[in-house]
């Protein structure tokens, strides 16, 4: 078991936050990544884009990863929505290697307690202007398959750590990440789900719901109860988002989408 003083890349969580990550169901950390590595991360997000208007529509493996692309008429022309790009590291192997930099398994590894992480999401959400991607009101404990074979809450704490990294900056009207604070003290709660309509639930209220404004760079950190989903872009800018999820070993029985998919990775 990992002391909490220190990890190899020396970004150490004060018991604060990690107390928070578990009370109030998410914690914002910044000043991780450097400018250049944001731009880095920017060029291959640039390349992915690039690559995703030549596919065709539907959820397209490419190079190792999963595209899913929604393509329609609007008047004479066609337009691409890119709704998310899964295993985004498999064609872009920086943002593999990024995704499991030892400053966010150390995160992870200090959240959960652990020396090994399982790496089982490295996606790109790009919500760019006007394309009307939105994520409904859920907890990812549902997309982990909690309550059947493929989940087995392994720590007793819900296994698993969402990280949501900013690579453009993140304002009120361009889709924010919008979370219910302490709704993951309820646990899996298993709410309806419907990628194409908002959700309502007796277990919160919509209005209760914290908008996370991030510079690129910060990362947003929640754990697999906690209910959060964000809006449509509003704004003229892309809000693109590279979204790293890490399990506690012998938590995930899933397979994953993507080439190298689920890997288990020491925390340094
Ligand atoms: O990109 C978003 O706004 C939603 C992200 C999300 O639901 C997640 O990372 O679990
Ligand atoms: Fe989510």
């Amino acid at each position: 078991m990992k002391s909490d003083s220190q990890n190899a890349a020396g970004f150490t969580l004060p018991a604060t936050k990690i107390r928070e990550f578990y009370d109030i169901g998410y914690i914002v950390i910044e000043d991780i990544f450097s400018d250049d590595e944001i731009s880095e991360i920017i060029d291959a997000l640039d390349r992915l884009e690039t690559a995703a208007l030549s596919l065709d529509q539907g959820m397209i493996m490419h190079e190792g990863s999963q595209f899913v692309i929604d393509r329609y008429s609007e008047g004479s022309s066609v337009k691409t929505n890119i709704k998310r790009v899964v295993w985004c590291g498999a064609a872009e192997p920086k943002l593999l290697e990024m995704g499991r930099d030892p400053r966010l398994t150390g995160l992870a590894g200090q959240i959960m307690e652990c020396n090994q992480v399982n790496h089982i999401i490295n996606q790109v959400h790009f919500k760019l202007p006007g394309d009307n991607v939105f994520f409904p009101f859920h907890q990812d404990s549902r997309h982990r398959g909690y309550g059947t074979d493929s989940w087995k809450d392994a720590n007793g704490k819900g296994s698993y750590v969402q990280m949501v990294m900013a690579i453009d900056e993140v304002t009120l009207d361009n889709g924010p990440m919008l979370f219910i604070p302490y709704s993951c003290k309820n646990g899996h709660l298993d709410l309806p789900y419907n990628e194409k309509d908002e959700t309502t639930s007796q277990y919160f209220n919509a209005e209760d719901a914290v908008p996370i404004v991030m510079n690129p760079g910060n990362i947003a950190l929640f754990g697999p109860y906690t209910i959060h989903g964000s809006k449509p872009n509003q704004s003229d800018k892309p809000r693109r988002v590279f979204i790293n999820g890490f399990a506690y070993p012998g938590a995930n029985f899933m397979d994953y989408p993507g080439q190298g998919s689920g890997e288990l990775i020491d925390v340094l």
